[in-house]
């Protein structure tokens, strides 16, 4: 099934909304397959946002992103992906929809409490730099043919 990466950034982990934040991609009905608790080192957010290199919000995301320990998750589902990209709703919180996490938690571009993998191909990617060889759980809940027809 698809899979995407999510990433609890330090502002989400510093205000304590954590698990309200992966709850809601929980309760939406997204498959928890991986979690870690770890602190991103330079190199790592470097990779991660390769994409962003010599932008000039780059340093400051990096800055951003290794400043207090992360969790890594990885939730799976149909379109995990667009459906979690969904859920977080815009990259500018005050351009996200009320009732998404950065709409309803943030205020600005630069402290916007999550990531999500922009497309499959994307979270293969980031799910190899964040687990690092470690394995996903394949699993299913009795609850999933509720949930997946
Ligand atoms: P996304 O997280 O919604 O996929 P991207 O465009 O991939 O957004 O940007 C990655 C991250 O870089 C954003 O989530 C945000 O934290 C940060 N970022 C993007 N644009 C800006 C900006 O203009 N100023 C400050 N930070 C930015
Ligand atoms: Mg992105």
């Amino acid at each position: 099934m698809e899979q995407t990466l999510i990433l609890i950034k330090p502002d989400a982990m510093q205000r304590g909304l954590a698990f309200e934040i992966l709850s809601r991609l929980e309760r939406r009905g997204l498959r928890l397959a991986g979690l870690r608790l770890l602190q991103v080192e330079r190199s790592m957010a470097e990779k991660h946002y390769a994409e962003h290199e010599g932008k000039p919000f780059f340093t400051g995301l990096v800055t951003y992103i290794t400043s207090s320990p992360i969790i890594a998750a990885v939730f799976e589902g149909t379109s995990a992906v667009n459906a979690a990209r969904q859920t977080i709703g815009s990259t500018n919180p005050t351009e996200s929809s009320p009732g998404t996490i950065r709409g309803d938690f943030g205020l600005e571009i630069g402290r916007n409490l999550i990531h999500g993998s922009d497309s499959v191909e994307s979270a293969t990617r980031e799910i190899a730099i964040f687990f690092e060889g470690q394995p996903v759980i394949q699993w299913e809940k009795d609850t999933d043919k509720w949930v997946f027809e």
